[in-house]
């Protein structure tokens, strides 16, 4: 048998299938073991292969080109660590519900186990993080072996794909030789018809109508509704909750990252400074719901999360979840409804249709839209008077320059949190995203960099500084593929997070364990890489450099220099002010 020619004809025929299937973006990462596959990869017409260096930054890369586009993209690398080193970002795809093609080689099995070079265990490797593990069989020509090829990536990608959405592993072994077949490796287009071999159509279903009709019932009489929209990777859902909101007079509270903040959407009940005010306990006591309808993951928010866990079982808390997951901490009486949210919004919209909310729904509606407009502006005024940089200050500032189809990354730790405090709703559609699957400082840069590069608009990322030493190598892949973005490094020289923390009241370790700082020049990184790096020392300078950032091309790295410990004492002033301006308020 020619093991060169069943190499290269079998990865030939699963490329050719996957790109049947959608996908159209291969991360690919050096080695030999992956040869067929590599050379299959980049001799598809339809694949655009985005070589990457280093395996963890490739397979973050890959997750969030992934997750912008809602689309499989494939990741390949060779045998033995490598394979480990994509294990963080299929773990964040699992939580994050991003739909990744991770595809390993192997050495055959009778290399396995016998102190071979670069090799390990790689069968289940990622364990309960992936969705779905095949160790494919050895590459033969033969048509049986072929379509048995061409069923896998059809079923891999649709596997990834349906919701919910994650990462799945296949295992392909491969003997020697790994190249000399090159000849068959060109797609085999004409071994298969022009639709994919085989389809599969899976889709997210319809809310069931008892439990329409049930909570319809209940909404009706509801005096002090209120609806979550936690985290959630694309708009689909947003104009539905919008209208919902507006014609029960439910107050909608909405993560930027939702994608409800933020839109051409009615936002008449979104309120966005929610995580200001819910510190306040004469707020919370006053202001409890009847029923809560959650959409989305966890809240970013701690002050809302705290909120909705203190609600006792007399609030009626709902959770809606397209991909059948579970997303509440409270273990509290709740009921879960896996349906799409969006039609969970219209078929209960159009159950309430004769429905008009009742004054005392109409005044709580109106008392949270005002009392959120006024934390708003506390915070506005409150930002205007302050000339030193705060890294809350940052995304005000962005949210009045980032146009509407920009893509705004935040990292995690401080970041993500500033981003839900200090950026206001607006008409104009920018999309945010962030790695809270799993939280991770890791991967960060490489996970904007790949949405970026499949995004229309411009990319800002705005993350931490160890958040950006963590994942620094990942610079490498904007210079690699001549990609575009406007980096703001907030650089505290540490973990700023943990300042925040009742850690901080233990100083004699507190440097050495949790505050960590490196002293890093993060010029010399810009230089290394070919970015451009300019650190900022006053807002004038902060708008001038993202103003000639935005359009610039190549990466442009902004470093807000800020100081931890003052850091938390500007983030309790803005509380203050904001606690200040409700005060009155709550009086009344
Ligand atoms: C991979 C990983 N390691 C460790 C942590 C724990 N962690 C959470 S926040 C944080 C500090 C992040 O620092 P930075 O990115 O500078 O952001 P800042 O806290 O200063 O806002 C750490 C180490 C994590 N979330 N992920
Ligand atoms: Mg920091």
């Amino acid at each position: 048998m020619d093991i060169a020619a069943a190499n290269a004809r079998w990865s030939a025929a699963f490329v050719d299938e996957l790109v049947r299937a959608g996908v159209c973006d291969a991360c690919v990462c050096p080695g030999s073991r992956s040869t067929p596959l590599a050379l299959a990869l980049a001799q598809h017409p339809g694949i655009k292969l985005w070589m990457h260096l280093d395996e963890r930054s490739a397979s973050f890369f890959a997750l969030g080109m992934a997750k912008y586009q809602h689309r499989a993209v494939a990741l390949l690398c060779t045998s033995g660590s490598a394979a480990a080193n994509f294990m963080p970002a299929v773990v964040e795809a699992h939580y994050a519900r991003v739909p990744l093609l991770v595809l390993t080689a192997d050495r055959p099995h009778e290399l396995r186990d016998t102190g071979a070079p670069q090799t390990i265990d790689q069968l289940r490797l990622y364990g309960a993080h992936a969705k779905w593990f095949v160790e494919m069989a050895l590459p033969e020509a033969t048509p049986q072996a072929l379509s048995y090829a061409r069923t896998i990536a059809c079923r891999a990608a649709a596997e990834a794909l349906a919701a919910p959405a994650g990462p799945v592993h296949l295992n392909f072994p491969f003997r020697e030789p790994l190249v000399g077949g090159a000849a068959d490796a060109r797609p085999v287009a004409e071994e298969g018809a022009e639709s994919p071999y085989l389809t599969v159509d899976s889709a997210i279903p319809a809310p069931p109508d008892a439990a329409v009709a049930n909570l319809a019932a209940a909404v009706g009489r509801c005096r002090r509704g209120l609806i979550v929209c936690g985290p959630n990777n694309g708009e689909d859902y947003a104009a539905a909750v919008g209208r919902l909101g507006a014609q029960l007079a439910f107050p909608i509270l909405a993560d930027p990252l939702s994608q409800v903040r933020c839109g051409p959407h009615d936002r008449r009940t979104v309120i966005d400074s929610y995580d200001a005010f819910l510190r306040i306990d004469e707020f919370t006591r006053r202001y409890a719901p009847e029923i809560v309808l959650r959409f989305g993951a966890l809240p970013t928010s701690k002050p809302l999360v705290h909120y909705l866990e203190g609600q006792g079982a007399s609030c009626r808390q709902v959770f809606v979840d397209g991909g059948g997951g579970w997303n509440d901490t409270a273990l509290m009486p709740a009921q879960v409804i896996h349906a799409d949210p969006g039609m969970v919004c219209e078929r209960l919209g159009e159950a309430l249709k004769e429905h008009r909310a009742a004054p005392e729904a109409a005044a709580w509606s109106q008392a949270w839209v005002r009392i959120g407009a006024l934390a708003r502006s506390a915070i506005a005024h409150h930002l205007e008077a302050l000339d030193i940089p705060f890294e809350g200050k940052v995304f005000a500032e962005l949210a009045a320059m980032v146009p509407p189809g920009a893509l705004l990354f935040a990292g995690n730790s401080m970041p993500v949190r500033d981003l839900d405090t200090f950026f206001p709703g607006g008409d104009g559609a920018i999309r945010f995203m962030a790695n809270r699957g799993a939280n991770g400082i890791d991967g960060v840069l490489s996970s904007a960099l790949g949405a970026g590069a499949r995004a229309g608009g411009p990319l800002v990322l705005a993350l931490g500084d160890l958040s950006f030493y963590h994942d620094s190598n990942g610079l490498l892949a904007a210079k690699l593929h001549a990609l575009r973005a406007t980096i703001v490094l907030l650089n505290n020289n540490g973990g700023g997070i943990f300042s925040f923390l009742p850690q901080a009241a233990y100083p004699e370790h507190f440097e050495q364990l949790f505050g960590t700082p490196h002293g890093l020049d993060f010029s010399r990184f810009a230089a290394a890489y070919g970015a451009g790096f300019t650190r900022i020392a006053t807002w004038s300078e902060f708008r001038c450099a993202a103003r000639a950032a935005l359009p610039a091309q190549g990466v442009q790295i902004i470093e807000v220099p800020t100081e931890r410990a003052s850091n938390v004492r500007l983030h309790r002033e803005v509380w203050d002010s904001v606690a200040a301006a409700i005060g009155p308020a709550l009086s009344q």
